[in-house]
């Protein structure tokens, strides 16, 4: 059968030894594309465990080169410290008037929180406040607004609704609401277990096309996939079709095999104007990989292939 996610061939394309400061992982990176070149800031562990963000930059969305240092780094001071003590993890960018939206996950003793933080030109960044309360990750935000007001997908973790996608909105980015649960994990299902945003959604003529990961229980641990959904181009919360087959499993030996096993995990992608999509995606929390697939492949996975989102 052939493939929808056409590995790149030189995968693993960005590993530890390529970083000039001292750290242990690449992964969970975030990709955007600006005038032409792709800026990446990647999740790294630090021999403490806990994690930082780097910046690598490219010319071609494949060959990355790490700036001299970490990018993005827990606060010691002010009203974000307490929230990021145990590291900052798994951020995710939108391009929206004008600017860099880049959210992430803050660690803590009070739990996991996400942050949001602002660039115009990733030579500084503004971190702005945090937008959730304990027990999210994944928040990726809508790259236009919806009746004048921001979107985005986030996943709470609830007993009762486990590990579900949730949307919500707000008119300035830091108050948040009118919350709904649009999409649930499938039972008996390759993502049954949780489910999660992984790279902003990408607008198609037929829907908003949202790349997520869903995670299945075995014997041997859980194995994190990636699969398709898509939503209506005027109201989001409305699922067109998910794509009932993953589009991407843990197959080379740097996904299979590495700090944590059988993972692999989607920050961004970057639609081309050829109608490719390149997809990045953490190899076994390790390193970083990167495939291509046709966004029309995709779209139809969802269309003709679709379950229902609930
Ligand atoms: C999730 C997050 C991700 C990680 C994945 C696999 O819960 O912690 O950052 O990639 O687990 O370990």
């Amino acid at each position: 059968m052939r493939e929808i996610v056409r590995r790149y061939g030189q995968n693993p394309f960005l590993t530890k030894a390529q970083i000039p400061y001292p750290v242990e992982t690449v992964h969970n990176a975030a990709v955007v594309k600006v005038h032409d070149k792709y800026i990446m800031l990647f999740r790294s562990h630090l021999r403490t465990g806990r994690s930082i963000l780097g910046l690598a930059r490219s010319h071609d969305g494949f060959r990355f080169t790490a700036d001299p240092a970490p990018f993005l780094v827990p606060e010691r001071e002010g009203p974000l410290a307490a929230y990021e003590e145990f590291g900052v993890e798994d951020p995710r960018i939108t391009h929206i008037d004008g600017e860099y939206l880049i959210t992430y996950s803050a660690y803590s003793r009070n739990g996991v929180r996400i942050a949001l933080a602002k660039t115009k030109d990733f030579s500084s960044v503004e971190k702005v406040c945090l937008i959730t309360e304990a027990d999210y990750r994944n928040v990726v935000i809508f790259p236009e607004k919806f009746a004048g007001l921001y979107a985005r997908l986030d996943r709470p973790h609830s007993e009762i609704a486990p590990w579900s996608i949730w949307i919500s909105y707000s008119p300035d980015l830091r108050y948040w609401g009118d919350s709904q649960l649009i999409m649930k994990p499938e039972p008996y299902h390759w993502d049954e277990m949780k489910i999660g945003p992984g790279a902003p959604p990408i607008k198609t003529e037929q829907g908003w096309l949202s790349i997520y990961h869903g995670v299945f229980q075995t014997m041997d641990g859980s194995v994190y996939r990636l699969g398709v959904a898509l939503h209506d181009l005027q109201n989001p919360a409305k699922i067109i079709g998910v794509g009932d087959s993953w589009i991407l499993q843990p197959e080379d030996p740097w996904e299979v095999t590495g700090y944590v096993h059988n993972v692999v995990f989607t920050c961004g992608a970057v639609p081309e104007p050829d109608g490719t999509v390149k997809i990045y995606w953490g190899g076994a929390d390790t390193v970083m990989c990167v495939g291509e697939a046709n966004i029309c492949d995709l779209v139809k996975l969802c269309q003709e292939n679709g379950r229902p989102a609930k």
